[in-house]
């Protein structure tokens, strides 16, 4: 069965005064150069995101705020995620489709990506991401 993520620890410093995380691009951490960060934040109660996957981006996810859940379908399993620790981000590979719900009211999302923003690297229809799944096992 395929791996569907991958969780980077990320290194924390706490004291009395609370938390603090840091992500080092050049440290090894992850295994990719980030070419573009984002935030997914403000979003409405009840309403869910993503249902896409992506031809080439990896990316790693992070909770960095309140909580959701995560919901990963690959070839041959699936499986589902609750995020809310701002120190792990969860690293996600190409062909893997993903689903963001139960975003807590003050949840902010924070996403690293390994390529630019490129639209045709999105597979945004279900039926097409079980073709691509069916073209590459031949
Ligand atoms: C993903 C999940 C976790 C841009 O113009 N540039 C960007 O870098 C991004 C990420 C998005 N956009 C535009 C495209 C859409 O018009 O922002 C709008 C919202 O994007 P989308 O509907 O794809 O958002 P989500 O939350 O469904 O998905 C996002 C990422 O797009 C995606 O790569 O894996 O977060």
């Amino acid at each position: 069965m395929n791996k569907l993520y991958e969780i980077i620890k990320f290194p924390e410093f706490g004291d009395n005064r609370g938390s603090l995380t840091t992500i080092e691009f050049n440290s090894g951490i992850l295994p990719f150069k980030t070419q573009r960060i984002y935030y997914i934040h403000n979003t409405r109660v009840g309403v869910s995101r993503g249902f896409h996957a992506h031809k080439k981006l990896q990316q790693v996810i992070i909770a960095v705020s309140g909580s959701f859940e995560l919901h990963l379908l690959g070839r041959n399993s699936k499986e589902i995620l609750y995020l809310s620790d701002p120190s792990e981000g969860i690293l996600i590979s190409s062909f893997i489709w993903r689903e963001m719900h139960n975003l807590s009211d003050d949840c902010v999302i924070l996403v690293l990506a390994s390529e630019p923003y490129t639209e045709s690297d999105y597979i945004r229809e279900f039926s097409e991401y079980l073709e691509h799944l069916e073209a590459r096992t031949c």
